[in-house]
């Protein structure tokens, strides 16, 4: 039996693999500061897991969280792009800084592969689609800077030190138990909740902006093969973790109205700054070397998101 050490493990991605990797019958340590994680998500599995709340700065607490761990699942991190607008050093310190603790402290305990929950906003806003991870990154926003620095690092660990490290780009995930409730959340989990609830959502831009929104089941499925496959297929890449497909924010909206029953309007507003126009991933290489393929289509996914929110007896914030 393998252990796992998930960091962000009360987070909507960190929580899902962690249920996945407990069905599989795997030890799994989980670490997370509760700074964007909610302690909800973990309720189920606390008991099956060792948890221990740290922040990924502190350094002696990622060297003795790493102790013992075959993998690590990196996925701490202030996900936000506009919040990186407003507070770069916060988003640095978390998203880049903390990858590197993180490497450090796997290298010292001699762990065997790092797998690292990189992002699509790597890519920037250059014309051609679908995005190939041969492309030269062009970030926008600092969120996307610290994102790609941390990539960077992961290679270099790799070259360096040997580590094995396994970079997953991820396109828009989305799913159940993303928090909704926050002016940075995700925009189908915010725009799930706040239709369920009958309040107008608001589409910044032309509603013409488009995503290739990923259902959690692939991203979850994207850690597992990252852990399991060869080191000669996967260590020291970069790999594009997404659906292939794009929806654009109205489509969205009309998808949402359709689930959700909100018989109401749309605001539109000004494009937030920092944002990309086109995402779309190219998932070839993530197929050829991870033997990857997507579980969940954007239709079945947004149903369960829904499904699983309209579920939920208590809202699980206020939006
Ligand atoms: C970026 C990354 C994504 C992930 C995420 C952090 C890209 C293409 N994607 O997501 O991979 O790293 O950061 O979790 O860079 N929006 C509205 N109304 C709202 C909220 C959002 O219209 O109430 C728009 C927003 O302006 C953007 C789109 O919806 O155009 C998606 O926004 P998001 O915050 O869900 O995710 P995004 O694309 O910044």
């Amino acid at each position: 039996m393998a252990k796992y050490l998930v960091t962000g493990a009360a987070g909507f991605i960190g929580s899902s693999l962690i249920r996945a990797l407990l069905e599989r019958g795997e030890q799994v340590r989980g670490v997370d500061n509760f700074s964007t994680g909610r302690r909800e998500n973990l309720s189920e599995v606390m008991k099956e897991i060792e948890f221990r709340e740290a922040n990924i700065l502190d350094l002696d607490a990622m060297h003795s969280a790493c102790k013992g761990i075959d993998y690590v699942l990196h996925q701490a991190a202030i996900p936000s792009v506009p919040k990186s607008v407003l507070d770069p050093i916060g988003s640095n310190r978390a998203n880049a800084d903390g990858t590197l603790n993180i490497l450090v402290a796997a290298r010292d305990a001699k762990v065997r592969r790092v797998v690292y929950a990189a992002s699509s906003s790597a890519y920037g806003d250059t014309p051609t689609l679908p995005k190939q991870e041969s492309m030269i990154p062009d970030p926008i926003s600092p969120y996307a800077v610290a994102k790609l620095a941390s990539e960077h690092y992961m290679i270099s660990f790799f070259r360096c030190y040997g580590l094995e490290t396994v970079c997953l780009r991820y396109f828009n995930i989305f799913g159940p138990r993303q928090d909704p409730s926050s002016p940075y959340s995700g925009v189908l989990a915010k725009f799930s909740m706040q239709m369920l609830r009958g309040d107008e959502p608001t589409i910044f831009g032309d509603g013409e902006t488009s995503r290739d929104f990923t259902y959690i089941d692939n991203a979850v499925s994207a850690n597992l093969l990252a852990c399991s496959a060869p080191g000669d297929q996967c260590a020291g890449r970069i790999l594009n973790c997404a659906t292939g497909e794009r929806i654009t924010l109205n489509q969205t909206f009309e998808a949402l109205k359709k689930l959700t029953g909100y018989k109401g309007t749309v605001k539109y507003a000004p494009e937030r700054e920092g944002d990309i126009k086109h995402s779309l991933a190219d998932i070839s290489l993530a197929q050829k070397h991870l033997g990857y393929k997507v579980l969940v289509d954007f239709e079945t996914g947004l149903r369960r998101t829904v499904a699983w929110y309209k579920n939920q007896r208590q809202p699980v914030g206020a939006v």
